[in-house]
């Protein structure tokens, strides 16, 4: 008997293909707020390449990864500002990233700052994009759940204006195909959130992609790093586990501009187990192959969400609190 069996579940067709995508979380050491687009892109080419060449289908890039992450400062000129965001994606050189992913005939996401020209006027977001094989926008996230504020606190060693830089995302949680089965973004913050998994393991989802910029230290916060690393990892792999899905956490590591920025990128199975973590502060490829069919004992089993979850008590029990 498989293990997707063992739960009662339909026996496996013997002619069944396991799902397996081939995933290379690509960490990414500090970017200096002088390192340029066409520099940037360099480094992410690099780690592409390199992807390619352990044959993988998907690297993952963290949230904001052709940046240096600006809502750390005040930035009180304008055209500073503008230069951070994307205008359209992809432009520039984002585009020979776009094209040398489609030469190698593998997929990637994205994260970055996103300008968006609608009627009502710019627009802007934290966003992310999950790109096909072939080059082409399978589709777009945008960042909800917006950490810090928007005052400037000159008492602070850095700032967090992610509330002044940037619109809360207005996509919802949005799942698509991809390699067979269904893959899911989400930003940073959105992972200590439980709706963010859930939300998307209510349409199936098999696979997140969520990069982070996240400092080790918080100046509004008493926590210690130890700290700080555990709940980094805690909400991931309550998140992977509760809602039996892949999690590929990617982070933006080192010391940018004097910001100490958490590591600890990680592939995370179903059962809420590390599969592959990485070990420096820089520029780091960690690869796994993620079975999607690893999902189907939680997704069928304790966590069937159709069969075991009692939203129709939900809000009595919030009442009655
Ligand atoms: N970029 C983020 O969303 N960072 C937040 C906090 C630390 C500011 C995070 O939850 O990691």
């Amino acid at each position: 008997m498989s293990a997707l069996e063992y739960l009662g579940n339909p026996p496996i067709a013997s002619d069944h293909q396991p799902r397996i995508v081939r995933v290379a979380a690509a960490q990414l050491g500090p970017i200096a707020k002088q390192e340029n687009r066409e520099q940037v892109v360099k480094r992410l080419t690099a780690l592409l390449q390199q992807a390619a060449a352990e044959r993988c289908d998907l690297v993952v890039y963290p949230e904001m990864a052709l940046t240096t992450f600006f809502p750390h400062w005040e930035v009180s000129d304008p055209a500073e500002l503008e230069s951070y965001y994307e205008k359209a994606m992809p432009e520039g050189p984002v585009v020979r990233l776009f094209e040398e992913a489609a030469r190698l005939k593998i997929s990637f996401s994205l994260g970055y700052a996103e300008l968006a020209t609608t009627p009502q006027g710019p627009r802007h977001f934290n966003s992310s994009v999950l790109v096909g094989k072939d080059g082409g926008i399978i589709g777009k996230y945008r960042k909800v759940h917006l950490p810090g504020h928007v005052d400037i606190r000159p008492q602070d060693p850095f700032q967090n204006l992610e509330k002044l830089y940037f619109e809360v995302g207005d996509l919802g949680f949005p799942v698509f195909e991809a390699f067979g089965g269904k893959l899911g973004m989400c930003i940073c913050n959105d992972r200590r959130w439980p709706e963010t998994y859930r939300l998307m393991a209510l349409k199936g989802v098999e696979l997140i992609t969520l990069g982070y910029n996240t400092p080790l230290f918080n100046p509004d916060q008493t926590q210690s790093p130890e700290q700080r690393r555990f709940h980094n990892h805690l909400c991931m792999q309550a998140g992977a586990y509760q809602n039996s899905t892949w999690v590929v956490g990617v982070a933006k590591a080192g010391i940018e501009e004097g910001v100490e920025m958490m590591a600890g990128t990680c592939i995370i199975a179903p059962t809420g187990e590390i599969v592959v973590q990485t070990r420096t502060l820089g520029d780091e490829l960690v690869v796994a192959d993620c079975n999607l069919d690893a999902c189907t004992p939680g997704k069928r089993g304790e966590f069937d969400l159709a069969l075991n979850r009692r939203p129709e008590h939900y809000g009595l029990l919030v009442e009655a609190a």
